[in-house]
């Protein structure tokens, strides 16, 4: 695959819209993945089950992460908090290929392999709706939200060489679990121990209502970050504010583990504005982004009723049957891909 095309943005801004297609796929379809086809009832699944609110930012994270610590060389971890996100890590597994080294049933045309991918999704005997055992690389079962950053933690403890990246959803972030690993910032930060980077999903909404943190002002929220022992940094979906980000992780982590390296400091900012506290990441999004916007009448991206299937009755009732066209055609899918070489990103 190739990484760059000559610019980032290209590339992480494809690469999200492929993952969030795949995403959706997953959910819904049990036919027609590529719709070559007018989309049919026949096409849906017969019973939708799995959570597509949070798969946009994780796409937006994974995208960002993977571009900026490929282009390095870097190698890295990423621990998945929400792992009701399950089509998004499985949407990202599947474009890196890492998916058919575990599983040979993906070893067929690219065609073949998406119509597995998407059908063995959240299926009886196939895939689960959620992260577990059976996805390459994931240890915990994905359904039980507050330990993601205290794993974290755990597995840089004493692995200098090691990056690990954790996204934390917001609901997660009000578990006992998840606060009290906060504190562990303030043990950890050594040569001895590997560099980690939270990154808080802001999404503003957990399984039925709003979060906490989306409720605080951002002042409130960074104030309460600063005091466990963290630099906030907030970004959105621009590629421009996560690298910036990424960048000052990266430096904060430089100078602890390599103190006499020389630090190129760039982006404009002076050499005094750069953290001397572990960065944390809050991404704001919109729960559900880039999906149906209101739904009979009720708001749902940028709602709790995002989370799990935003079109419950797409399988009988032709006006969300048409609304989830619609959604997959806005990805331009097609443009992404080729049904002999697979993904052009
Ligand atoms: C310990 C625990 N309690 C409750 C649940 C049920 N549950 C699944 S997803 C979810 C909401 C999570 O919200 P958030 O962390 O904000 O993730 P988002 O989907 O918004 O990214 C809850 C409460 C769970 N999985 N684990
Ligand atoms: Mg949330």
């Amino acid at each position: 695959m190739v990484i760059m095309d000559g610019s980032g943005k290209t590339y992480v801004a494809k690469r999200i819209r492929a993952a969030d297609y795949l995403a959706v796929a997953q959910l819904f379809l049990q036919d027609n993945f590529l719709l070559e086809r007018e989309l049919s009832f026949d096409d849906i699944k017969p019973r939708l089950l799995g959570h597509w609110g949070t798969c946009h930012g994780i796409d937006v994270a994974y995208a960002n992460l993977k571009y900026f610590f490929d282009a390095r060389g870097k190698k890295w971890d990423f621990v998945l908090g929400p792992g009701h996100g399950f089509p998004a890590l499985q949407a990202n597994l599947f474009i890196d290929g890492v998916l058919s080294e575990a599983d040979e049933n993906l070893r067929g045309s690219f065609s073949e392999n998406l119509a597995y991918l998407c059908r063995q999704f959240s299926w009886p005997g196939g895939y689960p709706s959620h992260a577990s055992p059976l996805t390459p690389g994931v240890i915990c079962e994905g359904g039980e939200l507050g330990y993601a950053l205290g794993a974290a933690y755990g597995s840089a403890l004493g692995h200098p060489e090691k990056t690990i990246a954790v996204l934390l959803g917001d609901g997660e972030f009000e578990t006992a679990t998840c606060l009290s690993s906060l504190n562990f910032v303030k043990l950890f930060t050594s040569r001895h121990n590997g560099a980690v980077l939270p990154i808080l999903h802001l999404n503003s909404y957990k399984i039925s209502g709003p979060t906490i943190s989306g409720r605080k002002s951002e002042r409130e929220l960074f104030e309460q970050i600063r005091g466990f022992g963290y630099f906030p940094i907030m970004t959105d979906e621009d590629f421009g504010s996560f690298e910036f980000a990424l960048r000052l992780f990266e430096i904060f982590y430089a100078k602890i583990h390599n103190p006499s390296a020389k630090i190129e400091y760039a982006y404009g900012i002076s050499k005094n504005a750069y953290a001397n506290k572990p960065p944390f990441l809050i991404l704001k999004t919109e729960k559900g982004a880039g999906g149906p916007k209101y739904v009979k009448g009720k708001k749902v991206a940028g709602n709790y009723l995002a989370h799990q299937i935003p079109l419950p009755e797409a399988k009988n009732d032709p006006e969300e049957l048409k609304a989830l066209e619609e959604w997959l055609k806005s990805y331009r899918f097609n443009e992404l891909v080729d049904a002999e070489k697979g993904f052009l990103l």
